[in-house]
């Protein structure tokens, strides 16, 4: 983007994950209906990389500022051995493979790429001490999610590098005592909106949080079939953490209906950016409350764009993915909608989203399909796959500007993947010790194209 671009408000950067080279379908995350359909299906890592460097591509080529996530190494050997297997890497992977196939799909699962689960991000304008604040996830829900923090850490660091103006905080404590006492179930941004006063969404303008959880030790009513990974007491901590004024915040609980239909995060089933929220009317557990919440808090700014259920039914919400498209502010202010392909295939969901564009009441202006299939088939549309940096003017200027990615970089990006990523892969694959070898020579590489020192368990032994 060019310096003289930048609105005095700032801008809002996405950062997304890098799909890793051991993406594959384990059927890992209960409660998440694409995972479970196509458990054992064979993937394809390389496509799969492929096609989230072209979102990107697009996204950059909007005029936006698109920054990039590391891949986590993968089989993560130091889980193995912290449960006991020993030897030499590839004797510790013989034997994973051989007593608990389950164990070595879950440390081998790339789903560091889903970055919206990474962490909660706080942008200064908004924070006691004027400086970003970062969030780690504990993602605790999932053991294959579970093991992510320590280097989603590193690599925030290894970005957001100026302690003067940023912050990258570890993540929360992760107990879960079985009676609901204090219990911090946190999934990061994917149930986290910031919202505005107006299209403008940079880090330096002051912003609402919206944070929704699954449950809370009071809630309402509970998901009776599948988990609730968000808690309140979760969402309470992390604007406490980040300093973040209450009289700033809206706390509200998730549809336990639509968990139960497959809707594990909030952003499978509502998105907002500035002052705009498209959402489900069974996106909520008390959807007037909610909405008149967050009207209240943007000071009648708000604009809500909802789908009702004769619309488009919650399993059309789930299968294609509606709400976890992009909805970006565009240079000229208004919006786009970057929505997975599945979207327009479905011709209820497209009209909706036809409908919504035809309104002028609302500032989407237009809406583009994206081929995000292979990270589809795990539940990660497009808005899972980044995570937002709302950044005033100065902060942009402390990014890691290595990990900010236009035209150059994301051909090295796309002739890296090219040259390291297997087209196909199966779960029998997960214990060939080269497959851990190429993964490793791969990542060493992309610590060095994004800049980012050794942020890897094999790089710091
Ligand atoms: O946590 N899928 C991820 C998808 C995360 C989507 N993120 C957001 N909605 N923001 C999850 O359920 C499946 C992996 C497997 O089954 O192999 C998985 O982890």
């Amino acid at each position: 983007m060019d310096a003289r671009a930048i609105p005095s408000s700032g801008v809002e950067a996405n950062f997304d994950g890098l799909v890793g080279p051991t993406h594959s379908y384990a059927g890992l995350s209960y409660g998440n209906v694409a995972s479970a359909r196509n458990q054992g299906a064979a993937s394809s890592p390389r496509r799969a990389a492929l096609q989230g460097l072209a979102k990107m591509e697009t996204v950059a080529a909007l005029g936006l500022v698109q920054g990039v996530l590391p891949p986590h190494e993968r089989p993560h050997i130091p889980t193995l051995r912290a449960a006991g297997f020993s030897g030499s890497d590839a004797e510790i992977l013989a034997k994973v493979a051989k007593d608990d196939p389950v164990l070595l799909a879950r440390v081998s699962s790339a789903s560091a790429m889903w970055t919206a689960n990474a962490a909660t991000v706080l942008p200064g304008a908004d924070t006691r001490d004027g400086r970003t604040h970062f969030v780690t996830a504990n993602l605790r829900e999932m053991f294959h999610r579970a093991i992510e923090p320590p280097v989603t850490a590193r690599a925030l660091a290894a970005i957001f590098r100026d302690r003067a103006r940023f912050e990258v905080h570890g993540a929360l404590p992760s107990r879960s005592d079985g009676a609901g006492g204090q219990d911090f179930g946190d999934e990061g941004a994917a149930n986290h909106t910031r919202l505005t006063s107006s299209a403008a969404n940079g880090g330096g303008r002051a912003g609402v949080h919206f944070f929704v959880y699954g449950t809370a030790t009071d809630a309402r009513r509970k998901p009776t079939r599948f988990p609730a990974r968000q808690t309140r007491a979760a969402s309470e901590r992390v604007a406490a953490i980040a300093g973040v004024d209450p009289v700033h915040c809206v706390f509200a609980q998730q549809n336990a209906d639509a968990i139960d239909a497959g809707v594990f995060h909030n952003d499978v089933i509502a998105v907002g950016n500035g002052c705009m929220l498209l959402c489900h009317e069974l996106a909520f557990e008390d959807r007037a409350a909610t909405l008149e919440a967050l009207r209240r808090a943007t000071g009648g700014a708000l604009v809500v764009a909802e789908i009702t259920r004769d619309e488009v039914s919650l399993e059309d919400a789930v299968k294609s993915y509606l709400f976890n498209s992009q909805l970006l502010t565009l240079p000229d202010g208004s919006m786009a909608l970057v929505a997975p392909c599945e979207c327009e295939e479905n011709p209820r969901v497209k009209a909706a989203i036809d409908r919504v564009i035809a309104d002028r009441a609302n500032p989407l202006a237009r809406a583009i399909f994206m081929d995000v299939r292979e990270s589809m088939r795990n539940g990660g549309g497009p808005a899972c796959l980044r995570l937002r940096v709302p950044l005033a003017p100065a902060d942009l200027a402390a990014v890691n500007p290595s990990a900010i990615v236009g035209p150059a970089k994301l051909a090295q990006l796309r002739a890296w993947v090219t040259r390291h990523y297997r087209e196909e892969l199966s779960a029998a694959d997960l214990a060939d010790p080269g497959l851990l070898r190429e993964s490793r020579d791969a990542l060493d590489e992309l610590t060095r194209l994004l800049d980012l020192g050794p942020i890897y368990d094999f790089q710091r032994e």
